[in-house]
């Protein structure tokens, strides 16, 4: 169980994943929050940049010290982490995001929010789980090679009422929706309590997919997760399990 969550504010760190690891080899107790103004090395997934310019973002990140968790649930904490931003930007804004699995959240067709989790084992038991978190929060212009798939949280309310988002505000209501969520999970460290409200945020839910894997490229039909958070597709009428690997997952027509 996840019970109390601590925060801590830097202006500007590397990564606050990289800041969260350090603390967790000082042995720091589960339910740290740090969360930087800039990230000048903010990671994403299988050594990619995440761009976070200054006071633009919102760059988090959370310690975790499960107890006896199983190693193939780590990946799952992702899925959880992405349930968890997009209820938040749902009840602060009236944003209702999609999920694109595994770890982002789009609106309007373009990504808003990354996720990186990342663990470290010890003594062959996994010791600690960071979970990052980007969203775009204040950006209003992205570096060329994203422009076309990003968006943040004014550009979308710009659309709607004109607010502006609130980085603080963001924060917290990603951590207090997480703590539910993974209060879920952790007691089955699975989906099986989250799985059908996912499963109504999922983009490209019934619709066909395509998958890049390292070696070759395919299409699917995307039919949901199962237990683990794995994506099930269809392949020619057959079901199988996509894990979160490096495989990416994009609608034909466009980048979700
Ligand atoms: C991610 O990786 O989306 C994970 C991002 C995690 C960032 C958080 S911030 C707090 C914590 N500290 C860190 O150092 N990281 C975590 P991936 O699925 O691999 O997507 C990365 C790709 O997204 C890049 O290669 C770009 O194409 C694109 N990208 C980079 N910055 C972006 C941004 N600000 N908005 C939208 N897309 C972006």
């Amino acid at each position: 169980m996840l019970e109390e969550i601590r925060y801590e504010y830097y202006e500007s760190v590397d990564s606050t994943n990289d800041r969260i690891k350090e603390r967790a080899h000082d042995n720091e107790a589960q339910g740290l929050v740090i969360s930087a103004g800039t990230q000048t090395a903010g990671k994403g997934r299988i050594g990619r940049k995440w761009e976070s310019p200054t006071k633009d973002s919102v760059s988090t990140s959370l310690l975790l010290t499960p107890d006896d968790i199983s190693l193939e649930a780590i990946p799952t904490i992702t899925v959880v982490a992405a349930m968890a931003v997009r209820d938040a930007l749902s009840n602060l804004y009236g944003l209702e995001g999609k999920i694109k699995w595994p770890n982002d959240i789009v609106l309007g067709g373009k990504k808003i929010c990354g996720i990186l989790t990342e663990m470290e084992m010890k003594d062959n038991k996994v010791w600690y789980v960071v979970v990052g978190i980007g969203v775009n929060v204040h950006n209003t212009q992205f570096p060329e090679e994203i422009a076309f798939k990003a968006t943040s949280v004014d550009i979308e309310l710009q659309k709607q009422s004109g607010e502006k988002g609130h980085r603080s505000e963001i924060t917290k209501a990603i951590w207090e929706s997480f703590q539910k969520y993974y209060n879920i999970f952790i007691k089955t460290q699975d989906m099986s309590g989250l799985k059908e409200e996912y499963e109504r945020y999922l983009a490209n839910l019934n619709e066909r997919v395509r998958i890049e894997a390292q070696e070759n490229s395919y299409e699917a039909i995307a039919r949901g997760i199962d237990d683990r958070g794995q994506l099930i597709i269809e392949v020619d009428g057959q079901q199988q399990i996509i894990s979160t690997g490096e495989v990416s997952v994009r609608g034909i027509y466009g980048y979700i």
